[in-house]
């Protein structure tokens, strides 16, 4: 059985609940396709963030990594094609507020995801569920992680799929929040879950 990494985010900014913690932690020991799923949370700090996943990564040595990330404000289930080499934005939940600094020096300015995502795409529109590209994970934590992932398996040429995957609020969060569009939790666990088996179709082909 190949080994997927799947990561969550704690909460962040005046989002208290983040609906990634809770689907990569359902997910978590289960099986799609031919991948079974090994979850973490990530923490939503720039100088640990990295760190920890790349250590996730030498732990479990996956076949792939899927990272999770609430994206509060945005309608649809929204797989990105590109990470950046900037570190910039808001305060994360240490403090740190970063501004035009690159995340790796000698990296890249940017990789493209290694998912299928148009493949995720189309599927996620098969069962119903509305999803597009995203052509631009941010200058935060998630568009960080994802550069993370593929620096690092260019960097060690390894046959490791990565990539990211935003997700809009989950009604729980909209119902504290207040003032943003949602989808159910068991549409958004669903959507993730047709992800995973699209990755593990893809790579059958
Ligand atoms: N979303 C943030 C960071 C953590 C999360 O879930 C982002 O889009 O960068």
């Amino acid at each position: 059985m190949k080994k997927l990494l799947l990561t969550g985010f704690e909460p962040f900014l005046q989002f208290k609940i983040n609906p990634t913690m809770k689907i990569a932690s359902e997910l978590n020991g289960q099986s799609i396709g031919d991948y079974g799923i090994h979850s973490e949370i990530l923490p939503v700090d720039f100088r640990i963030a990295g760190r920890k996943l790349l250590s996730y990564i030498e732990k479990y040595k996956p076949d792939a990594v899927i990272s999770l990330g609430l994206a509060g404000g945005r309608y649809k289930i929204t797989p990105e094609r590109i990470a950046i080499n900037i570190n910039d934005g808001e305060s994360d939940n240490s403090g740190n507020k970063l501004e035009d600094e690159r995340i790796i020096d000698e990296g890249e300015d940017g990789y493209f995801t290694t998912l299928p995502i148009r493949n995720m795409i189309n599927s996620l529109h098969s069962s119903g569920l509305p999803a597009e590209i995203s052509n631009s994970a941010g200058t935060y934590l998630c568009n960080h992680v994802m550069y993370q992932a593929l620096h690092y398996a260019k960097k060690q040429d390894a046959d490791m799929k990565a990539g990211f995957i935003h997700i809009p609020a989950s009604h729980e969060l909209a119902l504290v929040h207040g003032k943003i569009p949602s989808m159910s939790h068991e549409d958004l666990l669903k959507g993730i879950r047709i992800c995973i088996e699209v990755l593990s179709e893809d790579e059958r082909s």
